[in-house]
């Protein structure tokens, strides 16, 4: 038997009379089913005529518009495997992945490519970069390939567990990792939380303020929507809250995803306080961090709708605990999602009992294979049927679960994992800094913020530091990992091996 996602995700929608109904719309373009048809069988002939084979990888480096979907889909039709890439990393972390991962052809969007002119052609397995957008500069361009080619071309006869496309994944030690994800993964995901927890549907209209690149805005966008026949809006932009204010009206989207930072930013936002949310809306959901009760119960009274906060992985591909539209408690993650165990273990992999703290554990459809070329890291991680999450949970006396932290120092500021290590190795870049640690710091709303600890290198107080200091960490990792807050230390607390004792800094 055969299996390939991209004949259950879109073929059959086409089979099923919806070929002309509208899958994305970026704001600028719109694409029907059967145009996306269409365009994948483009792209697979464009492959192979670039001479990708089945199982190589293709990476994308590009903006949410509809060539994403084009570019994904049609490499998972070929066999090809597609490897989204956060778009908003630095140079030096595009060069690691490109060069871990081997891709022979990457896919960019024309704005991202200044980022990535000093990385192409250093890397000796790219061979094709293929520009998405008005002028390649120099490179193929995507519209003019697919232009050449045929609509007619044969689905690979992949298997359902297989590889079909790779998601990276920071961890807390060392570089991203490589989660190798099956054919059948996008479908076990919408059968489960897609049906059975958001319960989604043909006439939905789809909207998250999280990526396609991200494995959460790539099922809320993608695999839901499409596993339907429904239809998504694709925003290319930063989401701010006047820009997400400005989609709901305008589109209004009956499902809209975000993660608690914008759901609060929303909500606070000065300039948007008689904002309304759109009258189709009829639920949110949230995941990337653990949503505060507050920004909740707010966004429940002032605009009615309900947000189900939700925890998923990029391990895991997408949530498998959460909240459901008729069963929410704020603050807390609420029950498995039907089709996903859980068990919560202490250190010695027995069970906790309900009310303690365990590690959260889980048996999942839609779990990666393991980590490429990461032995040791995927044992650890894929143990047999379950999957361990690395995150603190407690089961309370209703069957609910309640987030308590990370198994490991990582923490997540707006939904994006920020390593405490990370930022200290930026920080001691500075030359006034000698010393370095971070810890999260809850900020007014209950969202976690990098807390910095630093010894200054002597006579380098000066004052305008702290804001050099933030600058600097935003120039060196990007722009979400800089310190809130900073104070200045005599000296850090450390084991007698001279590693930095975090929790002693943490409230
Ligand atoms: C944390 C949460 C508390 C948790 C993701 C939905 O976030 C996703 O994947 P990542 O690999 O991070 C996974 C880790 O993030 N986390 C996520 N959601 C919650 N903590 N409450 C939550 N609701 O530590 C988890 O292990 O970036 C989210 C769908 C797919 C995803 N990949």
């Amino acid at each position: 038997m055969t299996y390939n996602a991209v004949t259950w995700l879109l073929d059959r929608n086409v089979d099923e009379g919806r070929g002309g109904k509208v899958v994305f719309d970026d704001t600028v373009s719109k694409l029907t089913y059967g145009e996306l048809q269409q365009q994948t069988r483009r792209v697979g002939n464009m492959l192979r005529r670039l001479g990708v084979r089945r199982e190589e990888r293709v990476a994308l480096i590009m903006l949410d518009t509809v060539d994403f979907p084009v570019a994904f889909l049609g490499a998972i039709r070929a066999g090809v495997v597609p490897v989204p890439l956060n778009t908003l990393l630095t140079s030096e972390q595009f060069s690691y992945i490109l060069g871990d991962c081997r891709a022979r052809v990457l896919f960019v969007s024309e704005a991202l490519l200044p980022v990535l002119n000093d990385v192409i052609g250093r890397l000796p397995d790219l061979e094709h970069v293929v520009v998405a957008g008005q002028d390649a500069h120099g490179h193929r361009k995507l519209s003019d390939e697919l232009a050449r080619e045929s609509d007619a071309f044969t689905t690979a006869p992949t298997h359902a567990e297989e590889p079909a496309f790779w998601l990276y994944s920071s961890g807390s030690t060392g570089m991203p990792k490589g989660v190798r994800h099956l054919q059948a993964s996008l479908q076990a995901t919408a059968e489960t939380y897609g049906k059975q927890v958001l319960d989604v549907r043909e006439n939905d209209v789809c909207l998250s303020a999280a990526k396609l690149f991200f494995a959460y805005g790539l099922g809320n966008s993608l695999t839901f929507p499409m596993s339907v026949g429904a239809t998504t809006v694709l925003n290319s932009s930063r989401p701010t809250p006047e820009l997400m204010f400005a989609l709901l009206n305008k589109y209004n989207p009956t499902i809209f995803y975000g993660a608690p930072t914008l759901f609060a930013a929303m909500l606070n936002d000065e300039a948007m306080r008689g904002a309304r949310a759109g009258t189709g809306l009829r639920i949110c959901a949230s995941a990337g961090e653990a949503l505060p009760e507050s920004v909740g119960n707010n966004w429940k009274s002032r605009f009615g709708v309900d947000i189900l906060d939700g925890i998923g992985s990029t391990e895991l591909l997408h949530i498998f605990l959460s909240n459901a539209p008729d069963d929410i408690k704020y603050g807390t993650s609420g029950r498995p999602v039907p089709g996903y165990k859980v068990r919560l273990v202490n250190d010695a992999g027995g069970e906790v009992p309900d009310g303690e703290i365990g590690e959260l554990l889980v048996e999942a459809p839609s779990a990666g294979e393991g980590y490429w070329n990461q032995r040791s890291k995927s044992r650890n991680t894929f143990q047999g049927n379950w999957t361990r999450t690395g995150d603190k949970y407690v089961r309370n006396a209703d069957g609910r679960y309640t987030f308590c932290g990370r198994a490991d120092d990582m923490f997540k500021v707006s939904g994006i994992w920020v390593s405490p290590f990370e930022v200290e190795s930026a920080l001691i870049t500075h030359p006034a800094v000698l010393e370095a640690a971070v810890v999260p710091e809850a900020d007014p709303e209950g969202l976690l913020k990098p807390k910095a600890f630093v010894v200054l290198r002597t006579g380098c107080e000066t004052d305008n530091l702290y804001e050099a200091l933030k600058e600097h960490v935003k120039q060196k990792i990007g722009p979400w990992k800089y310190p809130r807050w900073i104070d200045v230390v005599d000296d850090l607390p450390k084991t007698a091996n001279g590693k930095i004792q975090r929790y002693k800094l943490r409230h």
